[in-house]
């Protein structure tokens, strides 16, 4: 039986699509131009929640939390001029980590578009290079069909975010509507799904013939549901596997064929296994500089095939022998059954012995009387449920996270990799925490990043949201002035940089806060903190020039890294005070 139509303003049809899409949380902020799209909210509040944010772009990056938390597209909010331009931010970060999600600004009439009015910003033009796709409504019957192809767009192919721009007579105008019921089918935009048997018999003959063979494990495989099948065949070719900063998760840590991540602060065994392998197995990944150093000198001496859903990643940075433009989970089923059974002991000691040296490495840091970062995330590591989901900023601390802490479960580590947005954290935290509630959700966060959104903690406590703050203070922007003491004469320009008292600050929140100083005390502070339901904060005060290694230097070949001293080459000091 056909459904009557309905006759909605602009904006209920706004609200009535959400709903169709099955969104439940928006996060967003009022002003004049989307007036009346927050006027209509009153109608479908017992269906969406609105989450009142501190500053548009802490909007954007809690639509992002929430979308990676919850594998369902994101959905903010804002007015036009400078509400939407706040957004940009939060978009260029989904853009670049393949985050789906749709944003809703208003927009000034039509009738004085172009003509400079009050708040207005050309912010689908503005928003062309980092958004998936954008549109601007200029009629109500067409807004429907916008906001259904936006999620559309949003979700399918490599996710990313669509932007949909309404002018506030647009929302005003009366339609009929009906949810679009025919299945949509766009122009030119057709996300590819398996590969073809050829493309499947070359990767096999490749994979089936290599002695020293290497996946690389990337985002991919986590946001298309691959891991299962990943595992099953590196454990059937016993292929080691080292991931991306975004792929980190995508494999139990203390799987024995994991060696962690890749790339510039990634570990010695995984980037020494990149430049000796004779075949190299890139799936859901794309090459960026972080992880590749020199590209003319990027594993030598392998065979490559790559497996992306983005037909424009193929070759673009990396040359391959075998590229396949599909699906990762369903071209992961189709050569599971073809993958031979082998053993490679001699590659996977060559790989032990690096590995045993690195942890060698690891331990007069993880032993130190002076507290540092990596010992903290250690220890939170330690200290939470399996299933916690953390959110790490920008920064020395990000990339600590990324090496101290195991994640053992899939989607429990959320961080900004491509754009490496300070900021980021503690807002994407919040919108995580509001899908996931009956999980412990951990921002941790430096202190430049963390004091970039750190009016976010008025939207943690309106919502109650249930996110432990850990600051890791080390009165520096950490990681600029670490390239400051390696590259430029210890010179620190601008780098230093100061605190506001964070348990006063946590108080006038109204948030528990704690302080810890002292390796000791970081075990029962986490124990403490951990009892109260919402948010909390803890400052950790550690060493101010803590330094992350191993380094490639930027543009350097993987093999050049700068490592931390091994025990035995330790200056006779630092070896007696281990001692001692
Ligand atoms: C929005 C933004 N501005 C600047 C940078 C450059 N940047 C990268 S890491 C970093 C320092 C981060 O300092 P902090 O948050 O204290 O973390 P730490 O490195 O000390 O752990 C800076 C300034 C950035 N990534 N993002
Ligand atoms: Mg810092």
């Amino acid at each position: 039986m056909a459904k009557a139509k309905r006759e909605l303003t602009g904006a209920e049809i706004v609200w009535e699509c959400l709903v169709h899409e099955g969104v439940r949380t928006v996060f967003g902020y009022p002003g004049g131009t989307i007036l009346p799209v927050y006027d209509a909210l009153s109608d479908y509040r017992d269906r969406i929640h609105h989450v009142l944010v501190r500053h548009e772009q802490g909007a954007a990056h809690m639509a992002d939390g929430y979308a990676r938390a919850s594998g369902e597209v994101g959905v903010a909010m804002a007015t036009s001029g400078p509400g939407a331009v706040n957004l940009i931010t939060g978009i260029a970060t989904a853009m670049m980590d393949s985050i789906p999600m749709v944003c809703i600004t208003g927009q000034v009439p039509t009738n004085v578009l172009g003509s400079d009015a009050f708040q207005e910003t050309d912010i689908t033009g503005a928003t062309l290079p980092v958004t998936k796709h954008s549109y601007l409504v200029m009629e109500v019957d067409s807004l429907a069909s916008v906001i259904q192809e936006a999620f559309y767009i949003a979700r399918t192919g490599r996710p990313g975010p669509v932007l949909v721009d309404i002018p506030k007579d647009v929302q005003n105008a009366v339609a009929e509507f009906e949810y679009p019921s025919d299945p949509i089918d766009l122009p030119g935009y057709h996300p590819p799904e398996q590969a073809t048997d050829e493309e499947v018999a070359a990767a096999l003959e490749l994979i089936n013939s290599a002695d020293r063979p290497l996946v690389l494990s990337g985002h991919g495989v986590l946001m298309s549901g691959a891991r299962d099948d990943l595992i099953a065949i590196v454990e059937r070719a016993d292929i080691p596997v080292t991931t991306t900063l975004l792929g980190n998760d995508s494999l139990p840590h203390s799987h024995p064929l994991n060696l962690g991540m890749m790339g510039m602060h990634g570990n010695a065994s995984a980037n020494h296994a990149i430049q000796q392998a004779d075949l190299i197995i890139a799936c859901g990944m794309r090459f960026d500089d972080r992880v590749t150093g020199k590209l003319k000198t990027y594993s030598p001496d392998s065979r490559k095939i790559h497996i992306d859903i983005d037909a424009s990643e193929l070759n673009k940075n990396v040359r391959v022998d075998v590229a396949i433009n599909a699906d990762l989970a369903t071209v992961l089923g189709q050569i599971k059954p073809g993958v031979k059974k082998r053993k490679r002991s001699k590659w996977l000691k060559t790989i032990q012995a690096w590995r045993e040296d690195a942890a060698q490495r690891d331990v007069l840091q993880l032993e130190s009387e002076t507290l540092l970062g990596a010992q903290v995330i250690r220890s939170i590591c330690e200290a939470v449920p399996e299933d916690s989901l953390i959110v790490s900023d920008v920064g020395q601390h990000q990339m600590l996270e990324a090496q101290y802490y195991s994640h053992e479960q899939p989607h429990t580590l959320i961080t900004s990799g491509g754009l490496g947005t300070m900021g980021f954290g503690l807002p994407a935290a919040i919108g995580a925490s509001l899908h996931k509630k009956d999980r412990e959700v951990w921002a941790i966060v430096g202190d430049g990043g963390f004091q970039m959104t750190l009016q976010e903690l008025g939207t943690a406590v309106q919502e109650q949201a249930n996110v432990k703050i850990a600051i890791i203070n080390n009165g520096y922007l950490g990681m600029v002035r670490q390239w400051q003491q390696m590259f430029y004469n210890a010179r620190y320009a601008e780098t230093p940089i100061s605190s506001p008292d964070y348990v006063k600050l946590a108080e006038a929140y109204g948030v528990p806060g704690y302080r810890v100083q002292r390796r000791e005390d970081i075990q029962s502070t986490l124990k403490e903190a951990r009892r109260h339901k919402g948010p909390v904060l803890i400052e950790f005060v550690v060493e101010q020039h803590g330094m992350v290694f191993p380094m490639v230097p930027a543009g350097e070949d993987l093999q050049n890294m700068i490592r931390r001293p091994h025990p035995e080459e330790q200056p006779p000091d630092a070896r007696r005070s281990k001692k001692s």
